[in-house]
């Protein structure tokens, strides 16, 4: 790695003041945003961190993350917790009340339960996104990151025929570089042969960190 380590970087809300005002005037000029937005410093705080305080790959992030919302308004319009309450009121998703020995948040997320012929993948998808919006607004999470767990026991092929090339480049997407969140690790466990050919779909758009450190325990050759 060069430039600074972690720890040697500016880190409370008066020291990161430079950061944020160039990422702000930055974001400004970029064509692509209208104007009139006005963005909030915490807001902007995420996405400097999520980069190690880099201004420029921080605006990269922060154009990434408005044109992804922008290209999935089925997952992203509508984030209100009662537009899938059924699907949180099962076990299918939680967020575990304590951080693991590095601080990352650890997100589970337990497939069997999710039942395919009551939700559809983008609804699924926006139990995610509601998720990563709150715990991204955590200091310690965007210091640390997070971890997912995926217990892939259930997966059916109901399943896998919600899963099309289009929604497999959005998660790729969010999974790399369009979402203000460090992705430690995504671990797959109980995972059955035929979830393969969903995961190839996935996999050649991941990073080759998230590929190489992340996906522990299973042959990605
Ligand atoms: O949403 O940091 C076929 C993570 C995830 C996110 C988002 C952020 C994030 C780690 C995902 C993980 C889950 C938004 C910011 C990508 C939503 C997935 C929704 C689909 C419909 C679940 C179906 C099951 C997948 C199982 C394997 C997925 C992994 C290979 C990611």
């Amino acid at each position: 790695m060069n430039g600074p380590q972690l720890s040697e970087l500016p880190d409370d809300s008066e020291q990161l003041g430079p950061y944020v005002r160039g990422l702000r005037r930055r974001a400004l000029q970029a064509s692509e945003l209208s104007a009139v937005r006005t963005f909030s410093d915490q807001f902007l705080v995420k996405f400097l961190r999520a980069r190690d305080l880099d201004v420029e790959l921080s605006l990269k992030l922060l154009l990434n993350y408005q044109r992804w919302r922008r290209e999935s308004p089925e997952i992203s319009t509508c984030l209100s917790p009662s537009s899938v309450l059924g699907l949180l009121n099962t076990t299918y998703h939680a967020v575990l009340p304590q951080r693991d020995h590095t601080g990352s948040r650890v997100l589970i997320y337990r497939i069997g339960q999710w039942n395919p012929k009551d939700w559809l993948a983008f609804q699924v998808f926006s139990v995610s996104l509601m998720t990563s919006e709150i715990i991204s607004m955590e200091v310690d999470t965007q210091r640390q990151g997070l971890k997912a767990i995926f217990d892939l026991q259930g997966w059916s092929l109901g399943h896998a025929l919600q899963i099309n090339p289009s929604i497999a480049r959005k998660m790729s997407s969010v999974l790399s570089d369009s979402f203000p969140l460090k992705v430690r690790g995504i671990h797959l466990v109980n995972e059955p042969v035929f979830f393969r050919p969903v995961f190839a779909m996935i996999r050649p758009f991941l990073p080759d960190k998230i590929k190489q450190r992340n996906m522990e325990g299973r042959d990605l050759a």
